[in-house]
């Protein structure tokens, strides 16, 4: 292990110092409606960074975290599903609304992508939850109006995921694009992306690149063509869930997702307990026992780690990423957690002296496709970081999260909030002052609990 300073071991001006920068970005980066994922790269609401920063606001305020939810909410489709991204009105992201074609399939006066991203919303509300009953009084009510009268649209988006994405029983749900796992441009999506051929489409200019100038740090154009042809397929057939498994080039049931999605299950089975609707829990612990044994199932023996699979060519995916720690997440066989558990702080994860900080890089270290500067394949993930500690810790390893929020705290100490690091040598890289990596710096502050 490379020697991490102990999180603890900083003055407390340095952590109270680290808090009030965090808490600036979010500030700096609230439009009122919403906390967009990053001022300048991203000056939109994502899904899953919307959660996250929603935890990391409940640190300072419950009613501004609840706000946050509520305003993605209001964008969910009819459906069901949530949208990945909800348009603000400032301009300079590609591509926008227009290239999307969503107009007319969003709610009224939303504007938004026409895809999903992890559903991590639950267990973050849960967590929010728990923050505001300790905190009692007026935290507490609006906890409990909020999730009173929400719990409806939270079910209706699990249902959709259930229903329009693993109707097959599978217990994995099923992506059409790169993007709806967050993790785009991951070598797990290289063997899918490779049978992608872009036909005739509109040209188009990148914005990101504009942005991050060191043009190492992002998809390549070619990645871009891809992603922009799934979009226009999506686009084509109106974004018909029905329609998308007959004529998407990119199909992949994603393990990572899943095992979110199982979680967030339980979590929401929970929530409907205590806020009066306990009739939704056993179809929700349902569900979540269908996707914990869905991603227990995809575990490679030989490697001790979690695959994909490309639904339209039926292959097991093999890079190994940190996907393949979806178990740490939703497990509930204790041998696999050990197995996983050892490769995770194996020389090959979070073990490699190499390591500027013993944190999961996004692929394996030693993976021969690393691109350690490279957006998905390489760099360490702060937002990761904290989410499977969270779960570990939800599962009771006390130690582990610990550990992980020492060397995630040593990491954040440099100060500029990173998109992504560098794993050997800990520079910040991709967008700076991103929302999600602030909003977990300000929960790793409030929780130093060790077990
Ligand atoms: C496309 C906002 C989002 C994150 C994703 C991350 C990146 C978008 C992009 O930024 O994706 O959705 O333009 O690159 O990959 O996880 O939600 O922070």
């Amino acid at each position: 292990m490379s020697q991490a300073p102990d999180g603890d071991s900083y003055p407390i001006q340095d952590l109270e110092e680290l808090g009030s920068r965090a808490r600036d970005v979010l500030a700096a980066n609230d439009l009122g409606t919403m906390v967009t994922a990053a001022p300048n790269l991203y000056p939109h609401m994502w899904s899953w960074d919307a959660a996250f920063v929603a935890t990391g606001l409940s640190t300072i305020s419950i009613e501004r975290a609840l706000q946050e939810l509520d305003y993605l909410l209001a964008a969910q489709w009819k459906s069901g599903m949530i949208p990945h991204i909800v348009f603000s009105d400032v301009p300079g992201y590609f591509p926008d609304v227009d290239r999307w074609g969503t107009r007319g399939a969003s709610p009224e006066g939303v504007q938004s992508s026409g895809i999903c991203q992890p559903p991590v919303h639950t267990t973050m509300l849960r967590r929010i939850v728990e923050r505001a009953t300790t905190a009692g009084g007026e935290d507490a009510r609006l906890a409990d109006e909020f999730v009173r009268r929400t719990l409806p649209r939270w079910i209706d988006w699990h249902a959709w995921l259930r229903n329009s994405r693993a109707e097959d029983g599978s217990g994995l749900l099923t992506i059409y694009h790169g993007w709806e796992s967050g993790m785009d441009n991951s070598p797990r999506f290289d063997g899918p992306y490779s049978r992608v051929q872009p036909g005739e489409m509109e040209p188009f200019v990148r914005t990101d690149t504009l942005k991050i100038t060191d043009h190492s740090q992002r998809p390549s154009d070619e990645e871009y063509s891809r992603y922009l042809w799934l979009v226009q397929q999506m686009a084509d057939v109106g974004f018909d869930d029905e329609r998308l498994p007959g004529v998407m080039d990119f199909q992949v049931k994603d393990v990572f997702m899943s095992a979110i999605f199982a979680t967030a299950n339980e979590d929401l089975a929970v929530l409907a307990e205590q806020f009066g609707r306990p009739q939704e829990a056993p179809r929700l612990r349902q569900w979540a026992q269908e996707f914990c044994e869905g991603v227990d199932a995809t575990v490679d023996e030989r490697t001790g780690l979690a695959r994909d699979r490309d639904v339209l060519t039926g292959e097991w995916i093999g890079p190994p990423t940190m996907a393949g720690f979806a178990p740490l997440i939703s497990t509930t066989d204790q041998a696999l957690l050990e197995r996983q558990l050892e490769v995770f702080e194996g020389p090959e994860w979070t073990g490699d002296p190499r390591l500027a900080f013993p944190l999961p890089a996004s692929t394996s270290t030693t993976y021969e496709g690393l691109k350690p500067r490279q957006y998905w394949r390489g760099p360490v993930w702060p937002v990761m970081n904290w989410y499977l500690a969270h779960c570990l810790r939800r599962r009771g390893d006390g130690k582990r999260y610990h550990q992980l929020r020492e060397a995630s705290l040593a990491q954040l100490m440099e100060g500029h909030f990173g998109e992504y690091y560098e794993p050997f040598t800990g520079e910040p890289l991709g967008s700076m002052d991103q929302s999600w990596t602030a909003a977990v710096a300000l929960e790793w502050l409030a929780d130093p609990e060790n077990g």
